[in-house]
């Protein structure tokens, strides 16, 4: 019995809601324009009064910050410009004594190429540290293969000094790690021990599905998708290195979120199940962009509720999300700038069967920036790819357009707080948004959201079940005696359910309404019922 209590991971995150903060831009405590620690400690209150109950920090760790942090150059030191160990120390304890937990990034499959172990191993062939990394051997015209990088360049970087390239999925100075190498593992391994040790509860843990790579020779056979990708995606042998790490996530109670891309939903119980590997994963699936540049709405209903149903059959466990640090704002994304359209889509994703985050700005309803030059843009892939779209051609202002319709730069601008500055500096270190109210009824809709997930147990682990699955534009499901209709879209969307149906109740809506057999939702509208016996 004991045993087997222990062998089983516990469920208690079911009933958490997670809030994401980029601590660049979430608030400057000392007016140098960049959002620190001491920033986060002052807004605690602010957060806890949300109920959010875990606090996921992007990247705070030593870096040259050429990818906003993800290129780390000390693993065990916070960077100074968002403050000190004493400061990341304070802040955890803080967030335990307001009963909130912490969980920080945890970015295992490169460094920076500032990293000491990089600085020793471009030294020679023989260095201590060259086995860290990935090496092949290459000329000036002749990489090792024809993969490439996330970011548009290809996979490897030339190093004249010991005609050897080195590979990367990122950027060109996100030296990808060699985790085939048991030295690099057991330093890695010792780094996840010492953070867990000093108090933090957990990790997301950044592109962990790319940590295992396909042997050089491997042939990539389609540009499209995630065809590219392949050599480095969920690739066979990561099971092992995954299965030392969930070892010591379990050893020291860490609860985990794995950001897995490509790993496909029939195949994400393993990962997540009571065996898993971690507690939870983000898809990256459910941003579908339709030609016009927005994201389809009948794409993110299809993506979810087949996540939703192969996770609920295989005993996975989802992370929900509608923003993070790598995408536009959803109320632009999805919606239609309007505040109804950002509140039905809260909705449509809060209620589902996983552990939602909310990223920062979200739940005042902050939208996209409107770029006027390249240089307001900040993430390392924006360049490479106006650079391209000049040359073939396109205007300045044609190419802006493009680069950054759906760049991850307008969900890093600075906070707008509704009752104070994110900085007292003249300027902040990046473009913020300018005449912006926050839209402090989508704030108190989040707070019910929360609640509910907190106080019902069908939201938190009852079953999920869609209704009008074929419909383009209404997200409908049950969760046990629960009922959630959203219409994702400017139109009306009727709707008609069987006659003599069971009496429900409604418990938050867009507007006042009752179920009944034949109805007429609204624009951008949402309605929460339970049964009235239940
Ligand atoms: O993003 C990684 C990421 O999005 C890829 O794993 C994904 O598979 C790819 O873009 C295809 O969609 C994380 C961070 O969230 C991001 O901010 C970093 O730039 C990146 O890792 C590198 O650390
Ligand atoms: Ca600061």
């Amino acid at each position: 019995m004991t045993l087997e209590r222990e062998k089983m991971k516990t469920t208690e995150f079911h009933k958490w809601v997670g809030y994401q903060i980029y601590p660049k831009s979430f608030k400057d405590s000392n007016g140098d324009g960049i959002g620190d620690l001491r920033g986060v400690i002052e807004k605690l209150p602010y957060l806890k009064s949300l109920g959010v109950d875990v606090l996921w920090l992007n990247p705070v760790y030593a870096s040259p910050q050429v990818d906003g942090g993800y290129d780390i150059s000390d693993f065990c030191a916070i960077d100074p410009m968002f403050g000190t160990m004493a400061d990341f120390k304070e802040l955890l304890e803080k967030v335990h004594a307001l009963g909130m937990k912490l969980i920080m990034d945890l970015v295992v499959n490169h460094t920076s190429d500032q990293h000491p172990w990089f600085i020793e191993a471009q030294k020679s062939r023989d260095n201590k540290y060259r086995d860290y990394y990935l090496w092949a051997d290459a000329t000036e015209d002749a990489l090792p293969n024809n993969w490439r990088s996330f970011f548009g360049i290809p996979a490897w970087t030339y190093q004249a000094a010991t005609k050897q390239a080195y590979f990367h999925v990122f950027a060109s100075q996100q030296p990808d790690l060699n985790w085939k190498n048991p030295a690099l593992r057991e330093e890695i391994y010792a780094m996840i021990r010492w953070w867990l040790t000093l108090g933090i509860d957990g990790f997301r843990l950044d592109a962990i599905s790319h940590i295992q790579k396909a042997p050089w020779d491997f042939k990539i056979t389609s540009l499209k998708g995630n065809g590219p990708w392949q050599p480095f995606m969920n690739v066979a042998g990561i099971e092992h290195y995954l299965s030392d790490l969930r070892a010591i996530f379990e050893a020291n109670g860490a609860f985990t979120v794995g950001e897995a891309s490509g790993v496909t939903s029939d195949k994400a119980s393993a990962w997540t199940d009571d065996d898993g590997y971690m507690d939870a994963i983000f898809e990256l699936e459910h941003r579908v962009i339709a030609p016009n540049g927005h994201a389809s709405i009948s794409g993110y209903k299809k993506v979810i509720m087949r996540w939703q149903q192969d996770l609920q059959a295989g005993g996975g466990w989802n992370a929900l999300y509608l923003e993070n640090h790598d995408g536009p704002r959803s109320i632009d994304l999805y919606g239609d700038g309007t505040v109804a359209s950002a509140k039905a889509l809260a909705v449509s994703f809060m209620l589902l069967r996983g552990t939602p985050f909310i990223y920062q700005g979200q739940e005042l309803g902050m939208p996209n920036f409107p770029f006027q030059t390249i240089e307001e843009t900040t993430a390392p892939e924006n360049q490479a790819a106006y650079e391209k779209l000049i040359l073939s051609g396109l205007t300045e202002k044609e190419a802006l357009d493009k680069v950054t319709k759906n760049s991850r730069d307008h969900s890093r601008t600075p906070m707008k707080w509704p009752d104070d500055t994110f900085t007292t500096a003249d300027r902040p270190w990046m473009v913020e948004l300018q005449d912006f109210t926050a839209k402090l009824e989508l704030t108190e809709l989040y707070r019910a959201l929360i609640a509910l997930r907190h106080d019902e147990p069908a939201i938190s682990d009852g079953a999920i079940d869609f209704l009008f699955t074929t419909h383009p534009q209404v997200l409908a499901y049950t969760r046990d005696d629960f009922l959630i209709l959203t219409n994702l879209s400017t139109k009306k969307a009727h709707l008609s359910f069987p006659p003599n149906m069971v009496k429900y109740k409604q418990v938050l809506g867009s507007t006042r309404r009752q179920l009944t057999e034949n109805m007429t939702l609204d624009a951008w509208s949402y309605h929460v019922f339970q049964r009235a016996d239940s």
